[in-house]
């Protein structure tokens, strides 16, 4: 049987919206405008040095495949980051848009097979314990995209 997906038929295994990344100067006062303009509430914040990002995550809402949605704001640690490099060229604002899988393994491997460049060979270490890879936005009309595994429920 051939392993090449079916271009008719769900290949990815992507469920959901899971975040919404926006890169930040200061991440506090965007916390404070996400919460005084919508009531969305800090659920989680972390420091991410491989990504080279602080970052928190505003729960929007829950799903049933053990993930849920959210807005992540993104304010960079250092000025060779991503997330560095993106403010000096853009300013603040929409920087990557991430789809939720229960496999991101396989999610890469299926959407890898349509042409897309999978940056990451091997998932890394995303927010709330997740696993993640980014898809090259220039084979995403533009959109820097990632996909998430959500940490196994305890
Ligand atoms: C860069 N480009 C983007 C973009 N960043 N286009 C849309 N959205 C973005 N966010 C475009 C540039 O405008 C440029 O276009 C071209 O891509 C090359 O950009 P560059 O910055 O000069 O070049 P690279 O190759 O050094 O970097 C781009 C690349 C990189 C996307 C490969 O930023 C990357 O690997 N990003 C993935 C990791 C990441 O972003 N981490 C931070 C979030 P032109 O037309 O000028 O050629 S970490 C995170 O989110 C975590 C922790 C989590 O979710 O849990």
């Amino acid at each position: 049987m051939s392993s090449a997906p079916d271009p008719s038929g769900p290949f990815s295994g992507l469920t959901r919206l899971d975040h919404v990344g926006i890169a930040c100067r200061d991440l506090d006062a965007s916390i404070a405008f996400y919460r005084t303009t919508y009531g969305f509430v800090v659920e989680h914040e972390e420091v991410n040095e491989e990504q080279g990002v602080r970052e928190a995550m505003l729960r929007i809402n829950g799903t049933d495949d053990g993930g849920a949605t959210y807005l992540q704001l993104l304010e960079p640690t250092r000025p060779d980051s991503p997330v560095a490099k993106f403010l000096d060229r853009n300013g603040e604002g929409v920087h990557h848009i991430a789809f939720g899988t229960g496999d991101v393994a396989a999610s890469a491997a299926g959407v890898g097979e349509r042409g897309v460049r999978v940056l990451d060979k091997e998932p890394r270490h995303g927010t709330l314990g997740s696993s993640i890879v980014f898809l090259h936005p220039k084979d995403c009309g533009g959109v820097l995209t990632e996909l998430v595994q959500a940490a196994e429920r305890p």
